[in-house]
């Protein structure tokens, strides 16, 4: 029989999906508003939603394959929350649930994507490892009522039939909690990890010393902690994690994908370490003004820049070396930051490169704020950009966290009480940090850090983090063409209850329409079609 379809057809339906392909990720279908699809932060690379819906069985079997069986614990964590009996079996073909975790899709998914299909009769969740298992699932997640983050939902919700094939744009997608200036419990770390990996979020950086306090115990020198322990910037709160501790929040945050970067900061920010060990001070007192650091005089002022090791004794390297190696020891993620920031000394590229050699000589890669990049660096070495006046090698690594895009100790809104603004007088809206885009290829990824001299209570940290962090997992996940400030504020806003279930005492930014209408809890994330009705 001849065919029917002629060259202009052929023609016709290829420029329909040529434009339907460009267009695919931002795609909806005819009549389905913006507000009927769930509000998935960050923005996954390609999704396709369809008009249909699964509806949420009262009785659930799972099925799953043998390498998924360490992910799979995330799932029933979330099945546990909505009252539907669920049952999971090792196999092929047990269920309308199918996951599967299989190495040869790296190349398709990579290190930590995800693949997550949900039709009208089931689901399918598929990754090459299991970080991108845990992220599917955190996609599914935010598919729930916004009630599971803090109690059970009934069964009787609905979930839009989609396809999505997603993974990030960046491997480093990170955190910094300064725990120096003024100390944050285990507890609360524990929660900032449990919000991190909610968006995707992938590296927590722990800075571990400065002037005003040391927060880790080092066996070899239990003075840091004795006494570098007990102080903390003015109003601000001492402590320190034990190493047990920290072993224990690693192994909290690697369960959720996220790596511990512990950081060091040397040679200057170290009044804590000088006072706990006054033998460091150099003999002429040169590296320290305005006089040797001795107990019982403890530093909790906000001057940056002006105590520093004494760099011409070797004694200095002997602590060095000795603190790195107990660090890389208790510290199972890749790296440790060796600080490196805003100190002038002859010495001081010299320090860099013994510095990162003794990382190098424990099995880690280096760290270091932008002005290492004064010494000559390693290949491996990585360098954490926050100022942009330090050239920096061609072939080096980069982490961004420019101070005027990244810095959440800066003001929400212009003026905010108790935060800086030297790096950019405005403050830091949600708008500034979400307008952050580079094409260096150098760069690995982003950073937000908040520095603790201001920041001196739970609530403040809360504040300060959210909802910028989530702004920074946007774009460090989701690529620049899939980014639009509307549309992610317009999630964001449909994110309210969530946060607030969560427990997180956010900044209600006016940049976003927060939801103060719907009725906290089960139905909160109800479609908005049959609210209308
Ligand atoms: C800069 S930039 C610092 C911190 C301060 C912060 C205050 C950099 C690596 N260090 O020591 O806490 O500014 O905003």
């Amino acid at each position: 029989m001849k065919s029917k379809i002629n060259k202009f057809q052929v023609f016709y339906l290829l420029v329909i999906l040529l434009n339907f392909s460009c267009y695919a990720t931002q795609a909806l279908p005819e009549k389905v508003k913006k507000e009927d699809i769930p509000a998935i932060i960050p923005a996954p690379q390609n999704v396709e939603w369809g008009t249909g819906y699964y509806n949420f069985p009262e009785n659930l079997k799972v099925c799953y394959n043998t390498e998924s069986k360490n992910s799979i614990q995330w799932l029933e964590k979330l099945l546990a929350v909505t009252k539907t009996k669920f049952e999971f079996n090792d196999g092929d073909d047990c269920g309308n649930w199918k996951i599967s975790v299989d190495p040869e899709l790296k190349e398709q998914l990579g290190e930590e994507g995800y693949q997550l299909e949900i039709n009208t009769s089931g689901i399918s969740l598929k990754s090459a490892t299991d970080a991108g298992m845990f992220y599917g699932i955190q996609t599914l997640r935010q598919m729930f009522p916004a009630a599971i983050e803090n109690g059970k939902v009934s069964s009787d919700f609905k979930l839009r039939t989609v396809e999505i094939t997603d993974k990030p744009l960046y491997s480093w997608r990170g955190s910094m909690l300064d725990i120096a200036r003024s100390f944050l419990s285990k507890e609360y770390i524990k929660k900032h990890i449990d919000r991190m990996a909610l968006y995707k979020m992938n590296r927590l950086h722990l800075h571990l010393s400065d002037d005003q306090g040391w927060r880790i115990e080092i066996k070899e020198y239990p003075k840091l902690t004795e006494i570098g322990g007990k102080s903390a910037v003015k109003n601000g709160r001492a402590g320190y994690l034990t190493q047990k501790e920290y072993i224990e929040l690693q192994e909290y945050a690697a369960k959720r994908n996220i790596v511990i970067v512990p950081e060091i900061d040397m040679p200057g920010h170290i009044y804590a370490a000088l006072v706990s060990y006054p033998e460091l001070n150099c003999e002429n007192n040169k590296n320290i003004e305005p006089k040797r650091a001795e107990p019982p005089n403890i530093y909790e002022g906000y001057k940056v820049g002006w105590t520093k090791l004494c760099l011409e004794d070797p004694t200095t390297y002997q602590f060095v070396d000795s603190i790195v190696k107990e660090l890389a020891e208790i510290t199972v993620g890749d790296w440790i930051h060796i600080g490196g920031d805003e100190i002038e000394d002859p010495l001081y590229e010299e320090f860099i490169q013994k510095a990162d050699s003794i990382v190098r000589k424990y099995d880690k890669t280096a760290i270091g704020w932008e002005e290492s990049a004064k010494a000559e660096l390693s290949g491996d070495f990585v360098v954490q950009r926050w100022n942009d006046q330090t050239p920096i090698g061609e072939n080096q690594k980069i982490i961004d966290s420019f101070c005027k895009f990244f810095y959440l100790d800066h003001g929400n809104v212009t003026d905010q009480e108790n935060t800086y603004k030297w790096c950019r007088k405005e403050g830091l809206s949600l708008e500034t940090v979400y307008s952050y885009q580079t094409d260096d290829k150098r760069v690995i990824g982003v950073e937000a850090p908040v520095w603790s001299e201001l920041v001196i209570s739970d609530d403040r940290a809360d504040d300060r983090l959210w909802p910028r962090s989530i702004a920074v997992a946007e774009i460090g996940w989701s690529k620049a063409e899939n980014r639009n400030f509307q549309d992610f504020t317009g999630r964001l806003a449909r994110h309210t209850h969530r946060l607030e279930n969560l427990g997180i005492k956010y900044f209600k930014s006016p940049e976003v329409k927060w939801d103060t209408t719907r009725e906290k809890g089960i139905f909160s994330e109800k479609l908005s079609k049959e609210e209308d009705e």
